[in-house]
């Protein structure tokens, strides 16, 4: 069987661990941008951002933020970048689209249902906390609700895909997030290729067992045939035993500090590229071709980074 090159996305920052969990989570607008092209050249095609407030590390939509990365990215490295429209619990929907309205990125995520999103658990894993707003803001999240409804999804796809032709990276935590996915699929308001994230272990959303991998595969397959490329990604420890099972199934990957901190037991990650190096080399050893930005932008029809505003 012939294997198409692994689309490696990396996810730099997110919206979910706070600064007192790693002193490796980048930050500020330099770290991320030196993050970012720094797992570009390990591998990744795909470079997906959240921004933060340089003062505190909080999550930020603040769209000057984004702007003072997301330049220096692209003039360095030739990767997709893809922009976060679920940003941070606490946000409003609103907030989480200004930064890529304003900039039309050639991809952003797209966040298929609304759900329950705990990361209070995380509370447990520290006491002396470096910023007051660090434990506060894992509590709420014990009383949030992640909101993406069907208007909301639409709003989405009428305002960023169809105005800025921006495509996306749908996030499917669960399997009913798939036939959310298909139910527009079916409306005609998305169009092939679609990249279909399959997300494993967040609290909330569906959990990391390798029977929900296989599940999540074959539904996505049932519903989308060859109209889908499909990625994998999970949080925390499960993050590479899955990208790599994912893999020899024939999907893409996603790693990144965003979605687990570590780079083996009990270890941190220095920085993004040590995981983007380490998928590589675990592809690399299973005779997996990586995908390159070019290849990434033809397989998922992007519509190029001259065609966008950053
Ligand atoms: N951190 C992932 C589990 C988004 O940015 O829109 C989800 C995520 C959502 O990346
Ligand atoms: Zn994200």
């Amino acid at each position: 069987m012939s294997t198409k090159p692994v689309i490696i996305t990396c996810a730099i920052t997110g919206g979910i661990h706070t600064p007192t969990m790693s002193q490796y989570l980048p930050i500020t607008p330099n770290e991320i941008a030196n993050h970012a092209v720094d797992a570009a050249n390990a591998g990744a095609s795909i470079i997906h951002l959240h921004a933060r407030d340089p003062e505190n590390g909080k999550p930020t939509s603040d769209a000057a933020t984004f702007m003072e990365f997301l330049p220096a990215i692209k003039e360095r490295c030739d990767a997709v970048l893809n922009l976060s429209t679920g940003g941070s619990p606490g946000m409003s929907v609103e907030e989480r689209l200004q930064a890529a309205l304003l900039t039309k990125p050639e991809m952003a995520s797209l966040n298929m249902g609304s759900m329950n999103f705990g990361l209070y658990p995380l509370l447990q894993k520290h006491t002396n906390w470096q910023y007051e707003w660090e434990p506060k803001f894992l509590e709420m999240t014990r009383d949030f609700i992640f909101k993406n409804t069907f208007k909301d999804i639409e709003t989405i796809l009428a305002k960023l895909g169809d105005d800025c032709g921006t495509r996306f990276e749908f996030e499917c935590y669960d399997v009913s997030h798939l036939y959310n996915l298909a139910h527009f699929v079916d409306r005609g308001l998305i169009k092939p290729p679609f990249f279909v994230q399959t997300i494993f272990g967040l609290l909330g959303g569906i959990g990391a067992d390798t029977e929900n991998l296989a599940h999540m595969r074959r539904i996505a397959l049932k519903l989308f045939g060859d109209d889908h490329e499909w990625s994998v990604l999970a949080a925390g420890r499960f993050q590479m035993p899955f990208a790599t099972t994912a893999a020899t199934m024939g999907g893409n990957v996603r790693v990144g500090l965003e979605d687990n901190l570590s780079i083996s037991k009990g270890v941190l990650a220095k920085n993004n590229a040590e995981q983007v190096k380490k998928i590589t080399q675990i592809l690399q050893e299973l005779s997996l071709d990586i995908a390159t930005p070019s290849q990434a932008r033809e397989r998922l029809g992007l519509k190029g980074s001259d065609n966008t505003s950053i």
